[in-house]
């Protein structure tokens, strides 16, 4: 069975959430009295799919942890999510219960009735009498993450037990974890970079979490000048908005700042290329060399620069223990020399099982075994650099990964848009920006902030366009096809 928690730590804070310290021991504790409130009586939860609607908190950990131990699969959903993004994985992964934070309850009540499916928060799952837990094999499933891709709905990324382990097992050995790291978690804890890379190697490591609901600059940097953190992990939008962020204070309060970055024993970045210039300002103010590392959603973390040695600007680094990476061009050939460059393909036990009831895209994704990344890259003196993606449909904005296709269908609902087509552009802040290309019905008028007014509430927040162009009609092939990367030019 998957203790993620460690157990040999009991009287180390394992949480920090709020005021509130808690340890190993009284995380464990609620962990038992959750997974036996969710058993209610059965033996094994027998992979039912169980969603939680959560802020980062001691709760949050507990249901994840709970589910996990009661034989169920956990499905964390995004809180600042639409009604109908939530609908899309609830309905598509059959859930059969919701937790939710108090605060959360009535934003999601309304489609819990309308699904039938039970809702509570922690205390309704809560058990006073412990019961026995199942015993688990690593084959078992144990969570479903959605992620966006060349589809218009995101679809479910399956793990199992055994997936999770590695995944955590490999960062925790490459990045050399100890119990007495603390590490400030401030990611949307829906996606593997902060569910894994954050939170799972901590709590297995025996190291402090201190949980913030969403990133507060001023709160993190003040923590940060009081040296109360060794471990830092972000996307690189979070460190151009520290750099930016630390240029509007006086000298002396960045300086404090930037020497508890320095004080730091590792940051790292990833889930988006960091950009070289990023990387270097970031060594200019903190004397930080940045750990760059690359991973996916179904993968976890496959590429990382090296913890001891030279970490390279534009790089994502070597292959982590036990993940087999190959190239493979154009022609379905598995590249052999340096400098050419091939889709990345890996083979790993971190590769997860499968797309939840979607067999046609389990099946397609993999190539005799290997899983395919649609990210292209190449290996320069044994570094590998990320070149792009093979598809123009995914968007990386802050690193989240957005579909293009699920935001045009959105839009095209709207009664004034005739056609349309959304693109990423280069954006110092975000990585890509979304922007989207219209030509409108009649004559309709239409603003960015009009169309922004108008996605309110139909999309989240971070897939709505910032930038709008109108045209009289969209460029397309002789398929009929929209040429993108023609509309690219119109927006940079
Ligand atoms: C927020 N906004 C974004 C955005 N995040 N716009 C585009 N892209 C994003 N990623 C917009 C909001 O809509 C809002 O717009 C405004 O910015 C302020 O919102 P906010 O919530 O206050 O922003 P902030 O807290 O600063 O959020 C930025 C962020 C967040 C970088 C902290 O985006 C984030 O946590 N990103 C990390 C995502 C992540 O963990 N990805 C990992 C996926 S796993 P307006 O107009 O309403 O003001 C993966 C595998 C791997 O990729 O390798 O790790
Ligand atoms: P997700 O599906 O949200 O897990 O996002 C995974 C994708 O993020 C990968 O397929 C890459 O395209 C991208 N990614 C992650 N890390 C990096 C990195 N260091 N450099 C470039 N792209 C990255």
């Amino acid at each position: 069975m998957l203790n993620v928690l460690n157990s040999e730590m009991p009287d180390n804070v394992a949480l920090v959430d709020g005021e509130r310290c808690w340890t190993y021991a009284e995380v464990e504790k609620r962990v038992l009295h959750c997974a036996s409130g969710l058993l209610g009586g059965r033996a094994d939860l027998e992979e039912a799919r169980i969603a939680f609607l959560m802020p980062a908190s001691v709760d949050y950990v507990t249901v994840l942890h709970g589910i996990w131990r009661a034989g169920g699969i956990a499905i964390p959903l995004n809180v600042a999510a639409t009604e109908s993004e939530w609908e899309h994985c609830l309905a598509s992964a059959g859930v059969t219960q919701v937790v939710a934070a108090e605060p959360q309850v009535a934003s999601i009540q309304g489609l819990c009735e309308r699904l039938s499916i039970p809702l509570g928060t922690v205390g309704h799952y809560w058990a006073d009498t412990l019961s026995p837990l199942p015993a688990l094999s690593p084959e078992r499933r144990a969570m479903i993450v959605f992620t966006s891709g060349t589809t218009s709905k995101p679809k479910g990324a399956v793990t199992t037990h055994g997936n999770i382990a590695a995944q955590i097992g490999t960062l925790v050995e490459a990045w050399s974890w100890e119990a007495e790291d603390t590490i400030p978690l401030f990611l949307p804890l829906h996606h593997v970079h902060g569910i894994i890379n954050v939170l799972s190697c901590a709590l297995w490591a025996g190291a402090s979490v201190h949980l913030m609901p969403k990133l507060d600059l001023q709160r993190l940097c003040a923590q940060v000048a009081d040296d109360t953190f060794s471990v830092f992990m972000a996307v690189p939008t979070i460190y151009v908005k520290l750099i930016d962020h630390m240029q509007t204070l006086g000298d002396d309060d960045a300086s404090l700042i930037c020497e508890g970055f320095a004080n730091m024993r590792l940051n790292v970045s990833g889930s988006a290329a960091c950009p070289v210039s990023v990387f270097e300002e970031w060594r200019h103010l903190t004397g930080q060399v940045l750990l760059e590392r690359y991973g996916m959603t179904e993968i976890g973390m496959a590429l990382s620069n090296p913890y001891r040695g030279e970490r390279r600007p534009g790089y994502v680094g070597q292959p982590l223990p036990d993940v087999a990476v190959q190239l493979v061009d154009e022609s379905g050939a598995v590249v052999t020399d340096g400098g050419t460059p091939g889709e990345i393909r890996i083979k790993s036990p971190t590769v997860f099982l499968e797309y939840w009831g979607n067999p046609e895209a389990t099946t397609s994704s993999f190539v005799e075994g290997w899983f395919c990344t649609g990210d292209i890259g190449v290996v320069e003196e044994g570094y590998y650099r990320i070149m792009g993606r093979s598809s123009v449909d995914i968007i990386k904005s802050g690193g989240y990964k957005l579909s293009a296709l699920e935001i045009e269908s959105k839009l095209l609902t709207h009664p004034d848009i005739a056609e349309v087509a959304v693109l990423g552009v280069e954006d110092r802040t975000w990585g890509e920006a979304v922007a989207a290309v219209v030509a409108l019905k009649g004559d309709a008028d239409m603003t960015p902030e009009s169309l922004k007014a108008w996605c309110d509430g139909k999309l989240s927040a971070y897939k709505i366009p910032k930038k709008l162009i109108i045209l009289e009609s969209l460029p397309r092939n002789a398929m009929g096809k929209v040429v993108k990367p023609s509309l690219k030019t119109l927006l940079e």
